[in-house]
């Protein structure tokens, strides 16, 4: 039973409340403010106008003093027991942010010290029949990190390595510190008889399309050890039909069962099948009564990280149901900084819009949380792998302290026991950089202090994962692997060398370098990058209008305003101009730095993943940094707040097209010809590179055969630039690859950056149709770079956005909202690089 009753919070002092009178069932909260469970106190005074939207202009300083506070929250619900009847009542806080006192009925049942864990409590003896009142004391974070010792290392903020709260919350390079507490999940009271169910772990130990394993461990905990117990475990098809089943004794605590399932619907990402998902049902029965029950959704598939391919070279491979995967996809931040209070909608538009851009993989960053269930099941539901870091990211953590350890090891089973069912879930890792950056800041000067932390990721996570989930890849870090982790040859690497300019290679041992010039930060260097998977990489594109305007204040919305930089939470704000200037030139206004911004984004993730993906099978992975944003700032995201997709998302649905057609160029040099297939059968057909001049005419046409076996990339040949310009000025010249024979997105390039081009302005035709939904834009006499449709609403999706007309061409877009609900026109515009608004 979820317990839904009205929660009030009311803040004190530390010290001015008494907790027994303020946990006491008579206390009068009549006037104590109204909030939501699941949610925390900042979005509860928020939703009643008590404070300001921290995420407007400055605001987020208003509320600092929210965490001076001591918060309370208060509920009374009615609950019946059944007399006579031995039953067991637990109560479950799947969230508890952080530092928490719980009280049942005036009694102190217990105390809690990590939000990223669920509590449960046996409240068999304190709930009564009728009126019980439940009261959540919790401690501002100082006085548990006050008197800790400090590292040397904790990015952004020293307070975090006793904590175990979402890193993100104080602040991290994308996003303002907004420090909150209180009751972030469902709160939940189960009955239970007899015996219950702990955990199940349900896995496919082989498939193939004739027949698969699925192997399922439980675990009980009988009240009454003298009775019978029997598990009955069942698998139901998508219709409901039972597929398999088993039903054996539980003489002691545990079982196991092998269910032997008979041409199987196996689970695909969406990109290469369907995401067909089984149910599990596993009942528990004592004395032949059934006292418990545990379901969930199971799809039949083996997953395995490849780390040598069949030459005996090095390889970082995912290979689902046997086939080497390219990971496609993007890093996952929380999706708002207030974490309690996201909609289960906000989770189903992320992970629709990550189908939609073609991804089929997303990490879970450890500077976050364990996700909330709705983000797996739609990740399951859509056929979306996952990578899962544990939550401890860019700082030393106290491995030496025994309480500190037996905290994270309680939080590492339940997020392994809770997550491991999960059919999406591909691979654990340990952390988000520590490992690397250790090294580095220790070669560097700026640490002299032991690895505090190391046995987390080496001793304490292996060790419950032998335990408890042998069915998937760990890994301890990301990046890992080589000399030094962030080795090309050798496991995952993160390339900060674009945008943050770091020099690499780099070996252990070695300060680190950073190179702040355009040639330092520019995307240009992702082509020196055959790594075995990249999962991180990225720069910085503006949010889209609409977004920022909502957020800044009057006034304020101009390039280089106070309140602009402010979005920008990035050290050295000069990278990103860097980055422009070598690519588009320095914006000179706002509507210039949005589009500057977004288009170098988008055609660096698009140079970058191409190289990536043309290097299949060397390279099997690409992750985004990253997806989405959790506050409206300036960041990596492709997604922005108000959950507008920027430039980037529009390319990445081309640039992550499972059939891509690709042209390697560098400016000089020959033109060469690409086609990389993720599709499992092999395709045949011709490819067409056309070279036009920006008046629409075409200047040279050249076919390539093409016969690409499914899973690889084929280079087709090759033209020089004079073959291709016949005359013409590469400055003046545009580049459309076309396939015939099969199907695959035709792609654009220009033979120069941005900022060479001699582009003429554009005149676009616009057609707008409210009733149909639809805008659309013809060129006129000229190409139309970057065409851009912006109205002032968060949450619409455009059939596309941020693309070239050659002259004469015609894009009808659809609009809509994912709710399919109309949207209003007022105030389209509909400009391109080189054409003002219309
Ligand atoms: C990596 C990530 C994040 C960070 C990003 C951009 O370090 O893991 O910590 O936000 O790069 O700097």
């Amino acid at each position: 039973m979820e317990l839904k009753s009205v929660w009030r919070i009311q803040h004190f002092d530390v010290g001015q409340a008494r907790p027994l009178e303020v946990a006491s069932p008579g206390l009068d909260d009549r006037f104590w403010i109204t909030a939501r469970v699941p949610g925390d106190v900042h979005s509860a005074l928020i939703e009643r106008n008590i404070i300001e939207n921290p995420y407007f202009g400055h605001n987020d300083a208003k509320s600092r003093w929210i965490e001076q506070k001591e918060w309370w929250y208060r509920t009374q619900f009615d609950y019946a027991k059944e007399e006579g009847v031995e039953e067991k009542h637990e109560l479950t806080f799947e969230g508890l942010d952080t530092f928490a006192t719980v009280f049942v009925n005036g009694l102190e049942i217990g105390t809690t010290d990590n939000m990223l864990m669920a509590h449960t409590f046996d409240v068999t003896r304190v709930l009564v029949n009728g009126k019980n009142t439940i009261a959540v004391k919790f401690d501002p974070l100082y006085l548990h990190n006050r008197d800790k010792q400090q590292f040397q290392w904790s990015s952004y903020t020293k307070e975090r390595p006793w904590l175990r709260k979402a890193a993100m919350n104080f602040g991290w390079d994308w996003g303002p510190r907004m420090v909150t507490v209180g009751i972030w999940g469902k709160v939940r009271i189960e009955r239970k008889r007899w015996a219950k169910l702990n955990s199940v772990f349900a896995r496919t130990v082989q498939a193939s399309e004739n027949n698969a394993i699925v192997r399922v461990d439980f675990d009980v905990t009988a009240y009454r050890r003298e009775q019978s117990r029997e598990c009955e475990i069942r698998l139901r098809d998508a219709e409901g039909n039972t597929v398999a089943s088993s039903r054996v004794p539980v003489p002691g605590t545990k079982g196991i069962v092998d269910l032997a399932v008979e041409q199987p619907q196996l689970w695909w990402t969406h990109d290469l099948g369907t995401p067909y998902l089984y149910e599990l049902e596993v009942a528990l029965l004592s004395n032949g009564e059934k006292v418990d029950e545990y379901r969930t959704a199971l799809g039949i598939r083996t997953i395995e990280l490849q780390l040598q391919d069949e030459e005996g070279r090095n390889a970082f491979v995912f290979l689902l149901n046997g086939v080497k995967l390219f990971a496609k996809g993007a890093n996952w931040i929380p999706a708002d900084h207030f974490i309690g209070a996201i909609p289960d909608e906000r989770y189903r538009d992320l992970v629709s819009l990550s189908v939609d851009s073609n991804m089929n993989m997303l990490r879970v960053w450890a500077g976050g949380i364990y996700e909330t269930d709705v983000f797996y099941d739609e990740c399951d539901r859509r056929g979306v792998l996952v990578w899962q870091d544990f939550a401890f990211a860019n700082a030393l953590f106290p491995d030496f302290n025994r309480n500190f350890m037996d905290n994270v090891r309680k939080e590492v089973e339940y997020a392994v026991k809770r997550l491991r069912n999960r059919t999406s879930l591909a691979i654990w890792c340990g952390n988000n950089e520590i490992d690397w950056l250790y090294d580095m800041k220790t070669s560097g000067g700026d640490l002299t202090c032991p690895f505090y932390g190391e046995r987390i990721y080496h001793e304490l996570i292996p060790d419950v994962l032998e335990e408890l989930d042998n069915s998937r890849a760990y890994w301890p870090s990301s990046p890992f692997g080589g000399n030094d982790a962030n080795d090309p040859d050798e496991g995952d690497r993160h390339n900060w060398q674009v945008w943050h300019g770091s020099v690499y290679p780099r070996k252990h041992g070695e300060a680190p370098l950073l190179d702040y010039s355009i040639q330092g930060v520019t995307f240009k260097n992702y082509k020196n990058d055959f790594t075995l998977f990249s999962s991180e990489f990225g720069m910085h594109a503006s949010a889209n209008r609409y977004t920022l305007e909502k957020n800044i204040p009057e006034g304020q919305f101009y390039w280089g305003s106070v309140e602009m930089a402010y979005r920008n939470k990035d050290t050295n704000h000069q990278k990103g101009i860097l980055l422009m200037e070598g690519y588009t030139g320095i914006p000179a206004n706002i509507e210039e730095y949005m589009n500057f911004s977004m288009l170098t984004q988008a055609e660096g993730l698009k140079y970058g993943i191409e190289h990536y993906r043309r290097n299949k099978h060397r390279t099997s992975g690409s992750l985004i940094w990253q997806l989405n944003d959790s506050w409206p700032g300036t960041s990596w995201s492709l997604i922005d707040y108000e959950l507008l997709p920027k430039a980037s998302f529009y390319y990445a649905k081309k640039f992550y097209d499972p059939m891509l057609l690709s042209l390697d160029h560098e400016p000089g040099q020959d033109l060469q010809v690409w086609v990389v297939s993720d599709r499992l059968e092999p395709c045949e057909g011709k490819v067409t590179l056309s070279v036009y001049d920006f008046s629409g005419a075409l200047i040279s046409a050249h076919t390539f055969d093409a016969a690409v076996p499914g899973n690889q990339a084929a280079r087709l040949g090759s033209l020089t630039e004079a073959e291709a310009l016949s005359g013409y000025a590469p400055e003046e010249v545009v580049v459309r690859l076309t396939a015939e024979g099969f199907a695959a997105t035709a792609n654009m390039y220009y033979l120069r950056d941005p900022k060479d081009l001699r582009m003429p302005a554009a005149d676009l035709r616009v057609a707008a149709s409210e009733s149909e939904q639809t805008v659309t834009v013809t060129a006129g006499r000229t190409i139309a770079r970057m065409v851009k449709i912006d109205l002032p609403q968060g949450n619409i999706r455009f059939s596309d956005n941020y693309f070239d007309l050659l002259p004469g061409e015609q894009v009808t877009v659809r609009i809509s909202h994912p709710d399919g609900v109309q949207v209003p026109f007022e105030g389209l515009r509909v400009s391109a690089l080189n054409a003002n608004d219309r």
